[in-house]
């Protein structure tokens, strides 16, 4: 059960306060008060981030009682950790964020325990010193991702020339999926290796550049939809065909990724599912009431190959 030290110590003049106004805070339609919430989202690189700022916002709403504070760190760190700050500031009753990266966060962590505001981690993890951060994290297994990819590569593609497209680096899902991917296939069959941080833009170049570096790649796992819609642009661009000349394997199952594989351009997705903007909304209203919730959620995953149908693709949510 999380107290807030401020509260306690304004006790008085809080009781004041409210007294004079008349009013506790900011109210919902049942008149009941709004939970503040600050979300630090770590960017809109991806079809994934998309679709999961579209939950989180739906989920967060007024109508169930939220009053929320979205920020976009537009992938970059100095960014969160001054919305995080700002947050502390605004003396939130909830601080949740998506960590673009896993470490650097220490000092800024520390800061949010101090303040005795609970802290949930959506999505990404994070690596740190400072002792119990957070009070709940809920995303995907990343690791399991990258080694249900593998498994499927290294039964079908066993001698593949393999180029790995890189999330962001030092992010948890480059991280996991890597490690799981690797396993798998056997890093001796992996020849090279770039960045795309998550971007159908910086995919396309690095897929550019990997055609020059690598002409015998034959595969490329790529750790998200959107890199390998852009290896797409690329392989199509030097005359070569994808899904066919090069097998593309990725992970998210966004509705682009999924018409790629419908269309066969892409051969393999591992579902990462965005849409738990519910389970987040659940797991902060249990805090606020001061039940127990689980350390960690984990969002169950799927994974497609080219006999999925377009009307599956259609019925989609996201
Ligand atoms: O796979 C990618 C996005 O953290 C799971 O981030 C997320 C990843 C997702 O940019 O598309």
């Amino acid at each position: 059960m999380f107290m807030k030290k401020k509260i306690i110590a304004a006790g008085l003049g809080l009781a004041l306060a409210v007294a004079l106004t008349g009013c506790g805070g900011d109210k919902g339609d049942t008149g009941t008060d709004l939970i503040k919430v600050g979300f630090s989202q770590l960017g809109a690189e991806s079809g994934w981030r998309t679709a999961n700022t579209e939950s989180v916002q739906a989920s967060l709403s007024k109508e169930n009682g939220f009053d929320l504070t979205f920020v976009d760190a537009q992938q970059k760190q100095e960014n969160q950790i001054k919305a995080l700050r700002d947050f502390i500031q605004q003396d939130v009753d909830v601080i949740a964020f998506s960590p673009v990266v896993e470490t650097g966060w220490d000092e800024v962590l520390q800061e949010i325990k101090d303040a005795g505001i609970p802290l949930v981690l959506v999505d990404r993890n994070v690596n740190t010193s400072v002792v119990d951060p957070y009070v709940t994290w809920i995303g995907a297994d990343f690791k399991l991702e990258g080694t249900m990819a593998g498994q499927w590569v290294a039964a079908n593609y066993p001698d593949a020339k393999i180029f790995e497209l890189q999330g962001t680096m030092g992010s948890a899902p480059q991280l996991d999926r890597e490690a799981g991917f690797d396993a798998e296939v056997g890093v001796e069959n992996i020849i090279g290796r770039a960045t795309g941080n998550f971007t159908r833009a910086e995919g396309k170049a690095a897929t550019e550049a990997a055609l020059q570096a690598y002409p015998e790649m034959n595969l490329i796992f790529a750790h998200n939809d959107d890199m390998g819609l852009g290896a797409v642009e690329a392989i199509k661009a030097a005359g070569k065909v994808p899904g066919v000349d090069i097998i593309i394997v990725t992970v998210d199952g966004v509705r682009a990724g999924m018409q790629a594989l419908v269309d066969g351009e892409f051969n393999y997705i591992v579902e990462c599912n965005p849409v738990f903007g519910d389970q987040i909304a659940g797991l902060i209203k249990d805090i606020m009431a001061g039940k127990s919730v689980p350390k960690t959620t984990i969002v169950v995953d799927a994974a497609f190959d080219q006999t999925i149908t377009q009307a599956f693709v259609d019925a989609r949510a996201y």
